[in-house]
């Protein structure tokens, strides 16, 4: 699948999972060992904004049991946006290969990860995809599905990106799309981060791919979501995509 004069995504050896965490002492270690085995090659990064539950102290436990996962400890919350740009930079610093976003919740299956670096060698991103036939949720209420679904139709419509789950969080970049994407300007915190870094992606001319998951619903430890991050997915993406149209106006003139 790999394209001519494209660089292959080298060995998995180069992979960095990155899980951002706040308050989740119950599902790290889960998570982490499901990656483990999902994926052995692939190093992990908890990017743990000083959890009050201890999460930072059991990360380190982990880390030093095991070679392939490391800990970045934030000095305190400062939404998702900010931890995973702290991760991605860390993981650049590196030199890794792939970065992959991954939430600690079990929402997303490490199960379902190779699938999504077998797409990375014709994609710059590849997307866990809740919204394109085969992908779906699973114990979501029917209004959390609605909010989903609605917000990523308003992304598209607003902003004309062609993809169907724009707010999703279990992602593949390669480390050049990343770098190619303006990272530095990126000021969005809760969940809209995820529908700036796809839209950056597409306006940088990156090919995005979406691959179907099957999303599972948290079954322990509290969700972070709430109306001020909704307010500001709405406000931000309203915003952006007025912005880009009056852009597109005045260019005409
Ligand atoms: N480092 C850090 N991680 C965070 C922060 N907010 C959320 N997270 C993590 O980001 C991931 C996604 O957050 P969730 O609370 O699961 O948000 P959600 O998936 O929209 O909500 P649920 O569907 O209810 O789980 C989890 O691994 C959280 O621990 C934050 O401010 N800092
Ligand atoms: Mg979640």
């Amino acid at each position: 699948m790999v394209e001519a004069g494209r660089r292959d995504t080298g060995p998995l050896g180069t992979v960095l999972v990155i899980i951002p965490t706040y308050n989740e002492a119950e599902n790290i270690e889960s998570i982490i060992s499901r990656v483990r085995a999902s994926v052995p090659e692939a190093h992990v990064l908890v990017a743990d904004d000083n959890s009050p539950d201890g999460t930072g102290k059991i990360a380190d436990e982990l880390a030093g049991a095991d070679d392939h996962v490391h800990v970045l400890h934030r000095k305190g919350k400062e939404g998702l946006g900010a931890a995973y740009l702290a991760g991605f930079r860390w993981g650049i610093d590196r030199g890794y290969a792939v970065l992959v976003e991954m939430d600690a919740d079990g929402s997303h299956r490490p199960e379902e990860l190779p699938r999504l670096l077998d797409a990375l060698p014709g994609a710059d991103l590849v997307l866990g995809s809740r919204w394109v036939p085969g992908g779906s949720v699973v114990n979501w209420p029917k209004s959390r599905e609605f909010l989903s679904r609605g917000g990523s139709l308003y992304s598209r419509l607003m902003l004309g990106v062609p993809i169907r789950d724009v707010t999703g969080g279990f992602r593949a970049f390669r480390r050049e799309t990343l770098e190619g994407l303006g990272m530095d300007e990126v000021a969005s915190q809760g969940y809209c981060f995820q529908v700036d870094l796809a839209w950056r992606t597409v306006k940088a001319g990156f090919r995005v791919v979406e691959v179907p998951i099957t999303f599972v619903e948290r079954e322990r430890g509290d969700s972070k979501m709430s109306r001020a991050i909704v307010a500001e997915a709405l406000w931000r993406v309203t915003a952006w995509g007025v912005g880009s149209r009056v852009k597109a106006l005045a260019g005409r003139r």
